[in-house]
């Protein structure tokens, strides 16, 4: 049975990351276009990187929940034929073990150098611009796509959606496109489509199925009710 899985801020908020349109969400201390845009960054590149380096250090904070363990788990048994396709920018899922991991949306602990076009491990800061370590130039950014910027991976999570028997969204309102027209194109190759959310998000109209509670209770009976 080949699963794949979009998991959004929902499934990282019992760990204690922001989401972002929940009351104290992420957007709500800053307007999305001034620091999640290609031309907020040029208008004003520290408040954006102040922005992310707090991101950055949040993650120290947190520990991946019952949702990211029990999708970790899961790949134990499906292997290959689970992929995770998520938003998130931080690293919660491959702290629990997950493997399969697409970040479509970026990675909060990588570097980008937009001079030598160099992708890096990073878990410091960025605000005190340091030197690209392969070119040298202080020409790095957050490795996240920013609004009007390409998603990742978008060819693989075609052919996954493609080739699904199951497509479950998990914490995510499915404002953002493309990943909000993830479930359509599931549903119309045929896939079963379930919904793991706290409330009704809004492409319910595609939906097989659907269940509404915390990510940290639903995720884990979803996955044993998958396994043997
Ligand atoms: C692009 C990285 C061209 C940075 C992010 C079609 C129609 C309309 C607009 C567009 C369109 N196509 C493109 C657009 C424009 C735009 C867009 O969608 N705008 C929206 C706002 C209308 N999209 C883009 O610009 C994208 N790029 O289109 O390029 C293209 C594309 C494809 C092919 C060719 C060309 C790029 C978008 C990516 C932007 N970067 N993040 C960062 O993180 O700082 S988006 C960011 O916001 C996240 O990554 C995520 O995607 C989104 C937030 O959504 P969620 O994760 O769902 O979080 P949210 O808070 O909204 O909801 C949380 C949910 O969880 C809630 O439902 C809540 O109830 C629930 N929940 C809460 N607690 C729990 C829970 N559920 C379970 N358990 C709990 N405990």
């Amino acid at each position: 049975m080949k699963v794949v899985v979009l998991t959004g801020a929902g499934i990282s908020a019992e760990s204690g990351v922001a989401t972002f349109r929940d009351a104290g969400g992420l957007w709500e201390g800053h307007r999305v276009e001034d620091v999640a845009t290609p031309e907020g960054f040029e208008a004003d590149p520290d408040v954006v990187h102040h922005f992310y380096d707090a991101r950055r250090r949040g993650l120290e904070a947190v520990e991946p929940n019952a949702a990211h363990l029990a999708l970790a788990a899961l790949e134990g048994h499906l292997g290959d034929d689970l992929l995770v396709v998520t938003q998130n920018v931080d690293d919660l899922h491959e702290r629990a073990g997950s493997t399969r991991v697409l970040h479509m949306h970026g990675e909060l602990r990588s570097a980008w150098c937009t001079t030598c076009d160099e992708r890096l491990r990073w878990d410091e800061a960025l605000s005190h611009r340091p030197p690209c370590p392969r070119c040298g130039t202080p020409t790095l950014r957050p490795d996240v796509v920013w609004f009007g910027e390409l998603p990742y991976g978008m060819e693989r999570i075609e052919d996954a959606l493609s080739e699904a028997d199951q497509f479950v969204s998990i914490g995510t309102s499915g404002e953002v496109y493309p990943a909000a027209g993830f479930m359509q194109v599931a549903a119309a190759y045929g896939a079963h489509t379930l919904e793991l959310n706290l409330v009704p998000s809004s492409g319910t109209q595609w939906l097989t199925e659907a269940r509404h509670g915390p990510a940290g209770l639903l995720v884990p009976a979803w996955v044993a009710g998958l396994l043997p």
